[in-house]
């Protein structure tokens, strides 16, 4: 009893950002605009008119924060990289310096002996794209993969990472409207769904057609369903959840098919499978090198299908404390889609932190939280779930999407008018995780 949970000497241990929520520089060295910008300019779509412009300013700040996830310990830093920056209309020639930007920041990364993991799409599709479409045009998967093809070539990256959460642009952008582009069209929705799977696929064939010994796949947001009572309609919600949380995106990428009750409960919906062209799931189904799991909050549905809460709430309505969760789902992958290591690539909470009169910032909640899941995912581990490292969300306090900078899920602290940088006590405690390699 009570012997320290000890992870593997070569376990990786990381930490995650994303482009649109940390960089900031929005108009700078021909960044061109994204969905995000667009969305946030419209009052009344992110809390208090919040934007990205400034955000972490880790744009200009980037040496600062890579000697700080070099003062944590950390193995990997996990990063996205703005399409925009790239490719400012979404097409065409590559803009030199939006890619020096990344090349300064893998070569600083390098240089401390950290791993960079890049994420290819966290949300900021170029606007001209969203102009001709979106997701919703299949020609926006196409453009992926010429510009998948400009970053591999480009960038001395091994680990690479296709969408990030398709199943929250399809949910948030296109369903429930409180993300960019901010439709609410189930119809229109899953079209998006199977062109965002689309574009994961061909950039994944890609990468593996040219670089050989490099590393892709998907970093899904997977959530255990669970009957919030015993009764068969409450089995059967949870089921039919599990189908749009999990299943939808995990099946065609591990089994080349969409799930049938879930398709067909789309179709009942709008056009999505007239858009399955011949030949789709074979590239959707494109091997992948690793599966990117983010956990957050498990769903329970009651026997009429709605969502209820049964633990511990946080400042995010939506995430509920539940580190079971994390075990079950990491236990769940590793029966029902075996074959390719698991690499956690976000977990964390945002805490109402306000620095001590000595500067400390005391999120306390946080540790808890992160031991807590930690263990869970630990014991998955020795239950023979196949997880190669972790990274927690975030590495700073950042722009929160639709809730702006209300919510900080950092570990480390962001005083957003000097942009001064303080670790919190869960970086700290975080960096003793690190090092030891154990939970204590
Ligand atoms: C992840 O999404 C994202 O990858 C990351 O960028 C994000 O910062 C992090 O989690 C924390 O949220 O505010 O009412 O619009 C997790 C899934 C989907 C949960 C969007 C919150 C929006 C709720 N998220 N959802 S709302």
């Amino acid at each position: 009893m009570n012997s320290p949970a000890r992870f593997p000497t070569d376990f990786v241990w990381g930490a995650s950002t994303a482009a649109y929520q940390v960089e900031g520089a929005t108009t700078e060295d021909g960044r061109g605009p994204s969905v995000w910008d667009t969305f946030c300019a419209v009052p009344g779509n992110v809390l208090d008119g919040d934007n990205g412009d400034q955000a972490a300013d880790h744009y200009h700040r980037y040496n600062d924060d890579l000697d700080l996830i070099a003062d944590l310990g950390l193995g990997s830093y996990r990063f996205s990289i703005a399409w925009p920056r790239i490719q400012p209309t979404g097409s065409g020639k590559a803009n030199q310096k939006g890619l020096d930007f990344y090349r300064r920041l893998v070569d600083g990364l390098v240089e401390r002996g950290i791993q960079p993991m890049a994420t290819l799409f966290h949300w900021d599709l170029p606007q001209a794209l969203q102009d001709r479409g979106g997701w919703e045009n299949r020609d926006t998967a196409e453009r992926f993969a010429e510009y998948a093809e400009i970053c591999f070539d480009a960038l001395e990256i091994r680990d690479w990472l296709t969408i990030n959460e398709p199943k929250t642009v399809v949910d948030c952008g296109y369903r429930e409207g409180q993300h960019a582009p901010g439709f609410k069209d189930d119809a229109r929705a899953f079209v998006a769904c199977h062109h965002l799977l689309l574009a994961h696929g061909l950039a994944s064939r890609v990468l593996h057609e040219r670089h050989a010994g490099r590393r892709i796949g998907p970093a899904l947001n997977l959530h255990p369903t669970y009957p919030a009572d015993d009764t068969p309609e409450a089995l059967e919600a949870a089921r039919h959840q599990d189908g749009l949380e999990n299943r939808l995106y995990l099946d065609p990428i591990f089994k080349g098919s969409y799930p049938e009750d879930t398709l067909r409960w789309i179709s009942e919906r709008g056009p999505m499978a007239d858009h399955i062209l011949d030949g789709d799931l074979a590239v959707i189904n494109e091997p992948i090198d690793m599966l990117g799991v983010q956990y957050y909050t498990p769903i329970f549905v009651d026997a009429k299908g709605e969502r209820v809460f049964l633990h511990e709430r946080t400042q995010a309505e939506w995430l509920e404390v539940y580190p079971e969760g994390f075990h079950d789902i990491l236990m769940r992958v590793q029966r029902d889609y075996p074959g390719v290591p698991m690499i956690i690539t976000e977990n964390g909470l945002p805490t109402e932190d306000v620095p001590g009169p000595d500067g400390r910032v005391r999120d306390e909640r946080r540790i808890t939280f992160l031991r807590d899941h930690l263990a869970a995912m630990h014991r998955a581990m020795e239950e023979g779930a196949r997880v190669e490292g972790y990274h927690v969300w975030s590495l700073l306090d950042n722009f929160e999407w639709a809730q702006g900078y209300s919510q900080r899920f950092g570990i480390v602290y962001v005083d957003y008018s000097t942009q001064k940088r303080t670790p919190k006590d869960s970086a700290l405690w975080y960096r003793d995780v690190v090092k030891s390699g154990e939970l204590r």
